[in-house]
């Protein structure tokens, strides 16, 4: 089984910029992660409690994992760039969403297939249609790029 997954990339502790480019790195040299496109990097206003800026950016990748199986790699490398979850929505050194995984809809306790909350995030669609304009969103059967035409994309700059 081969699939396509697009991942969402964030972070606004520490040294952003190093810890979102070593997570790719670790992400890619994955034997069942291939790359197929990154995003540039974007400065983003916090949506949530207040909070320091973020940095966001999207991969898209092939993978030969189940969704459940990549969000475990994904966990992995969150945990080993030092993330410590405290807070919904807090401030975070690393975090790794899986946004899409072909057209699959999945929802299970631990895992929500396409993320619940893209939809509203320009910190993720903008990205994500830099890499994935053309992608159909299961659930709305909508674009990225018609998605991403419904949000207000003030608060997010190119790096
Ligand atoms: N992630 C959150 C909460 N708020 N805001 C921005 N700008 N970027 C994020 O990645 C982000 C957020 C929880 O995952
Ligand atoms: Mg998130
Ligand atoms: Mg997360």
């Amino acid at each position: 089984m081969r699939e396509r997954a697009a991942i969402a990339l964030g972070s606004n502790l520490g040294d952003s910029l190093a810890i979102l480019m070593g997570s790719i790195d670790t992400l890619f040299r994955h034997p069942q992660i291939a790359e197929v496109a990154r995003s540039p990097w974007y400065r983003t206003q916090p949506v949530g409690p207040p909070q320091p800026e973020y940095i966001n950016g999207c991969v898209v990748v092939e993978v030969t994992l189940s969704p459940d199986a990549l969000l475990k790699v994904l966990l992995d490398i969150e945990s080993r760039f030092d993330r410590v979850r405290r807070e919904r929505w807090g401030p975070r050194t690393l975090d790794l969403d899986v946004i899409l995984y072909g057209d699959r809809i999945l929802d299970t306790p631990d895992l929500q297939i396409p993320h619940p909350r893209f939809r509203d995030r320009a910190f993720v669609l903008v990205p994500l249609a830099d890499v994935a304009p053309h992608w159909i969103d299961p659930v709305s059967g909508q674009s990225v790029t018609d998605l991403l035409k419904a949000v207000d994309c003030s608060d997010v700059r190119l790096l």
